[in-house]
């Protein structure tokens, strides 16, 4: 049980990333059975090496939800898309906003992010490989749903028309949707054209 894996291992807590790649693994004990490795479950990594799942490196992906003026949202739905679309994983954002999808398999992804009275957002499509750690940065979401009763519509609308010139304040600018300090028409436009989203 002295050999390493290629690139990745838990060490209880969090993947370590050692130096040694190839060399090591190919000097791994022969008597080692590691034809049924299997990445993506296992924690304890005591048999590794000879198999291209046992040397596939886990991939990480990380980011943050977060209102327009940043401050972060909660429980938001984010999901994990292949390029074409197809879902992978899904998990709701932390208390403190962030998100993050572990031992990803290679390949090209985007990120969607969505919670009910806000318009979802999306990550570009990203590709990761071999011990990626990506980061998407925070994706901001724009609230919609003023009241807070489930819908986009015209209350939410005279809310806005009830508060035009208010300088916003933190922590949530709930009339200034789209986060420019001021309630204003541009606010009003927004809300319009997102008018019936249900939750
Ligand atoms: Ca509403
Ligand atoms: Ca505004």
């Amino acid at each position: 049980m002295s050999a390493r894996p290629a690139y990745g291992r838990w060490n209880g807590t969090a993947w370590v990333y050692d130096s040694e790649t190839s060399p090591a693994i190919g000097a791994g004990d022969p008597a080692n059975d590691n034809s049924r490795s299997t990445w993506g479950g296992r924690i304890e990594m005591g048999a590794y090496g000879n198999t291209a799942e046992a040397s596939r490196p886990p991939v990480s992906i990380s980011g943050t939800a977060a209102h327009v003026n940043l401050t972060v949202i909660t429980s938001a739905l984010v999901s994990l898309y292949t390029q074409a679309g197809t879902p992978y994983n899904s998990n709701l954002s932390a208390a403190n906003g962030t998100f993050q999808f572990n031992n990803v398999p290679d390949g090209s992804y985007y990120v969607n992010v969505s919670k009910a009275g806000y318009a979802l957002n999306h990550t570009p499509v990203f590709t990761v490989s071999a011990g990626s750690a990506v980061n998407t940065g925070t994706l901001t979401l724009q609230y919609y749903d003023l009241n807070g009763d489930g819908m986009v519509n015209i209350l939410d609308l005279n809310s806005i028309v009830q508060h035009l010139g208010e300088i916003t304040h933190q922590p949530y600018p709930v009339y200034d949707v789209n986060g420019d300090g001021v309630v204003n028409d541009s606010d009003l436009d927004i809300v319009e054209q997102h008018l019936d989203i249900s939750s």
